[in-house]
């Protein structure tokens, strides 16, 4: 097993709005103290880093995981996950036990439909169709940022729906299947600004794919200002655009961005990665529903 010096870790930014690059460390071997906090850093101040030509394995790719915190065992969505390994989620376009897996085709945070919403997840490439299938994210402490402070005094008390039966993709699942995935993750009420445990840093939390509502706000109040919003969000100088190369590995921070699995190729084309999803501080609380 090799072990990677810090002195050789090379960090190079990857757009203006978040995102890093991170050379010479072998996230297969044994990577020691000193060179993992300087890439918990580099994870603090950029947010989404890039790990290229890391052909990991499974195990590989969990214990590297595990560094970041705990990790999910995925029992929320139970169908996808490796029945090996329930600490891996696979990501693809190929049916996996004779079914086709919910992807994240509107910008989201992962987990936010549970009270431990995503800390990061880990996403690795395996296999990428020649074009496209690029992967999209936002950074929402800008989003946040350059809000006005009018605008900011409104949003800052409130708290937002987030349900997992108002994705795009959930839509088209049969009804007794999604019903069953939703008495598991019922709608949760997570605040709309949160404060980064790490950084101190605010961050808006909304999202396109789960939130359905704002508590205490009519639906035609709510909608005009969630529909502000998620364009706000995702502002070109906010985001960064990932091209994929097989052996690539992001690790995002869940906390402060939005990311959006783009559907620009061909879809019979199989597209595989494969992620780790780390719990993140418990957040939010259940919303009671009309019986
Ligand atoms: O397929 C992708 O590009 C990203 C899918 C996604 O939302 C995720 O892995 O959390
Ligand atoms: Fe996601």
């Amino acid at each position: 097993m090799s072990r990677t010096p810090s002195t050789e870790l090379q960090i190079r930014p990857l757009s203006a709005g978040l995102g890093a690059e991170i050379d010479g460390v072998d996230l297969a071997g044994e990577v020691d103290d000193a060179t993992f906090a300087r890439i918990q850093q580099a994870w603090r101040d950029h947010l989404v880093l890039l790990f290229r030509g890391q052909h990991l394995t499974h195990e590989q790719h969990i214990r590297f995981s595990a560094r970041f915190g705990e990790l999910d065992d995925h029992a929320a969505i139970p169908n996808f996950r490796l029945p090996d390994h329930p600490e891996i989620l696979p990501v693809t376009n190929q049916e996996i036990s004779g079914r086709k897996q919910p992807v994240g085709r509107q910008w989201h945070s992962d987990l936010s439909t549970t009270l431990r919403p995503a800390r990061a997840s880990l996403l690795r490439c395996e296999v990428i169709p020649p074009v496209g299938g690029d992967t999209m994210f936002t950074n929402m402490y800008m989003a946040w940022d350059t809000l006005s402070d009018t605008m900011k005094g409104i949003i800052e008390p409130l708290h937002a729906v987030h349900d997992m039966g108002a994705a795009r993709h959930n839509r088209q699942r049969d009804p007794a299947e999604l019903a069953a995935a939703r008495k598991r993750n019922p709608p949760i009420a997570h605040p709309m600004v949160r404060v980064h445990p790490e950084t101190g840093r605010k961050a808006l939390y909304v999202s396109e794919m789960t939130t359905t509502g704002i508590v205490g706000l009519t639906e035609d109040e709510a909608r005009p200002l969630l529909e502000f919003l998620y364009r706000h969000c995702v502002q070109p100088e906010f985001t960064y655009r990932h091209r994929w190369e097989v052996g690539d590995l992001i690790a995002w921070d869940n906390r402060c961005t939005m990311h959006l699995a783009l559907s620009d190729y061909d879809i019979e084309v199989p597209r595989k990665l494969y992620r780790t999803t780390l719990l993140g501080e418990p957040s939010g609380r259940l919303v009671e529903e009309p019986a």
